[in-house]
């Protein structure tokens, strides 16, 4: 749809309504009208058709089988257990294949029926979770570090990093009036939208929060980002990056991922002014003629970094000051147990492309239910979706620690305990059969992906390597594929761009190296590299910064001068 229609259904949606309330009602489509297809997405939810049963129903003369998605605003992804519980409840009860734990520390369920759309909503809000502006040209789920060693910090940054999520939200009452029964008030809204305006922003917006040497969030991919700075354990503010993002378009050089610039330093009570002003100046400035160059890294690079400093020091009255030197050893999570700063235990748990539903192997969701019923009756702990789709069980005293591992072990959800490196720290966006945009699978292929090239490293003497994988199912980059040493980034099925180089601290993007390949293509491609990596790295060296050194890719430099470690 273009940026005009969109533009124009936003601005006429009478504060995010539009008819979506007679579109439910419509029993004679599982579908809504095209433009509430817009507008549901602010309220956390997509509609979607399964695509494997697509030509079927076709041949059939049956409308697609459509279903939902929806999203939760789980700010940093924080749930407790009995909230867990209730949304495992719903995923049995309203979704298909389980519970989705989403790249933005989010739960996604799939496959909700139309008929049964409000009463999932309203279930959610039940467990004191809600799905507002989950989706939509809004700011996204808050992204928030999950490391658990630095419990005390983590609280910190997660109570502001929640409070902004709560400043940011649209003032519609619309979404409690369609979900929730709440009484229109006469005339509309009490309120108008002073962060966002009638048309909301431009595009998608996303702010994540770092707190070094863990960089979990990826925070150069967010639109916003905060790097927490600490002195002796004690928040002292936060170095601010603008203008990552990762989508881009197959053969359109003028979209493509960026990470983001540093833009200043701040004190922990200049974030609020400051993200709003960030905000407000990309709703002013960002393309709204071009979807496609939308976002803000693109006004970025149109209006250039100190041109947006200016803007952003005028909205907020605050100037800022220069940068920290960022500290980052690594991206991704690190698994098992570790005991926290405050004492605590913490186990990070992984679980593949985030899906948790039982399978013949592993019995994830029955597994969890136990684990959180347990946190649940001895009134501790909580649940802590990362960034990269995986699960901490966080914050238990030494005996439910003990109570935990032998459910944990019970249920074989330690898989961080047998899993490869590779497996560990691979990331697959959900692509096929219910993601509309996907060009080939992600998720799906991942388990065969995985073990195609596990035989490919111990042929290499390499099963040990820490290699970063990502794969998407198309250059949107919901896996944040240009950030992983190996890459796959869908282009038709079957077949994907082969990206190499990135580093492991998710501070330089990496590059194309052979364009449409298929499974065979991609073992021949990387089989020599694989070969050369084994007889010629340095110690400690990663894959990535290998194929740098001896130039096998030339990635553009990122943010790197600034980051220390
Ligand atoms: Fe995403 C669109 C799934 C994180 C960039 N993303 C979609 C949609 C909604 C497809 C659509 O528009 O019809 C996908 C739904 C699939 C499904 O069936 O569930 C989808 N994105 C996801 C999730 C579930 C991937 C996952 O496997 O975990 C992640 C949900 C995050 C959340 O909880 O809020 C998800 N998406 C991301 C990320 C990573 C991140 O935010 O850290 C990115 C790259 C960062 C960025 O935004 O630049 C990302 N998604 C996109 C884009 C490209 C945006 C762009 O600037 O071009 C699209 C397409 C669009 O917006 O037009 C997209
Ligand atoms: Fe869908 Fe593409 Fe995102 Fe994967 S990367 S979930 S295929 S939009």
């Amino acid at each position: 749809m273009s940026s005009h229609s969109v533009e124009d259904i936003k601005r006429r949606s009478a504060g995010l309504r539009g008819t979506l309330a007679a579109s439910l009602a419509d029993p004679v489509t599982g579908a809504l009208r095209e433009e509430d297809q817009i507008l549901i997405k602010y309220h956390g939810s997509y509609q979607q058709d399964d695509r494997d049963l697509r030509e079927e129903r076709r041949l059939s003369k049956l409308e697609p089988a459509y279903g939902f998605m929806i999203r939760t605003r789980t700010p940093g992804g924080v749930l407790t257990p009995t909230q867990w519980l209730r949304l495992d409840a719903i995923a049995s009860t309203y979704a298909e294949r389980g519970l989705r734990l989403t790249t933005r520390q989010a739960v996604q369920f799939h496959g909700v029926i139309k008929r049964e759309l409000k009463a999932t909503m309203q279930a959610i809000n039940a467990a004191l979770i809600d799905t507002l502006a989950a989706c939509g040209d809004v700011n996204r789920n808050v992204a928030v570090a999950a490391n658990p060693l630095v419990s005390p910090v983590h609280a910190m940054v997660h109570a502001q990093a929640a409070a902004l999520s709560e400043h940011l939200l649209p003032n519609t009452r619309a979404y409690y009036e369609l979900w929730l029964d709440e009484e229109r008030v006469a005339g509309g809204d009490p309120a108008e939208e002073p962060i966002y305006g009638p048309t909301y922003l431009p595009r998608k917006f996303k702010i994540g929060f770092a707190i070094p040497p863990i960089n979990d969030v990826d925070v150069f991919s967010q639109d916003l980002g905060f790097v927490a700075q600490l002195e002796g354990g004690v928040l002292t503010g936060y170095t601010v990056l603008v203008g990552g993002g990762m989508g881009s378009t197959h053969g359109d050089a003028e979209t493509y991922p960026r990470l983001a610039d540093p833009l200043g330093f701040i004190r922990p009570e200049q974030l609020i002014p400051v993200a709003t002003a960030v905000v407000t100046a990309q709703r002013d400035l960002g393309n709204r003629e071009v979807r496609k160059h939308a976002r803000l890294k693109y006004t970025i690079d149109r209006i250039g970094l100190d041109a947006f400093r200016r803007e952003v020091e005028a909205r907020s009255g605050i100037s800022l000051a220069p940068p920290k030197p960022l500290a980052f050893e690594h991206n991704g999570d690190r698994f098992g147990w570790v005991q926290g700063e405050d004492g605590k235990h913490h186990l990070t748990l992984r679980i593949p492309a985030g899906r948790v539903q039982d399978s013949e192997d592993i019995p994830w969701q029955r597994g969890l239910r136990a684990v959180a019923r347990a946190l649940e009756a001895a009134g501790e702990g909580q649940f802590r979706l990362t960034p990269n789709q995986n699960l901490v069980i966080a914050g238990l005293s030494a005996p439910l620690r003990e109570a935990v591992d032998a459910l944990v072990a019970g249920h074989r959800l330690d898989l961080f305990r047998r899993a490869s490196p590779l497996a560990l720290n691979a990331l697959a966006c959900v692509a096929l059969p219910t993601c509309g945009l996907a060009m080939a699978e992600a998720e799906r292929y991942l388990p065969a992906l995985l073990a195609t090239l596990e035989a490919k490293l111990a042929q290499h003497g390499l099963s040990e390597a820490d290699i970063h994988l990502r794969i998407s199912g198309c250059p949107n980059g919901c896996s944040r594929p240009y950030l992983g040493e190996i890459a796959l980034v869908g282009k038709a099925p079957g077949r994907y761009n082969l990206m190499l180089g990135a580093d492991h601290r998710g501070a330089r993007l990496n590059a194309l190296y052979r364009e449409n390949v298929d499974e065979a293509q991609l073992l021949a491609a990387l089989d020599p590299l694989l070969a050369d990596y084994a007889a010629r790295r340095g110690v400690g060296e990663r894959f990535g910064d290998f194929l740098v050194r001896t130039g096998v890719v030339r990635p553009k430099p990122g943010p790197i001068p600034l980051v220390l470690a």
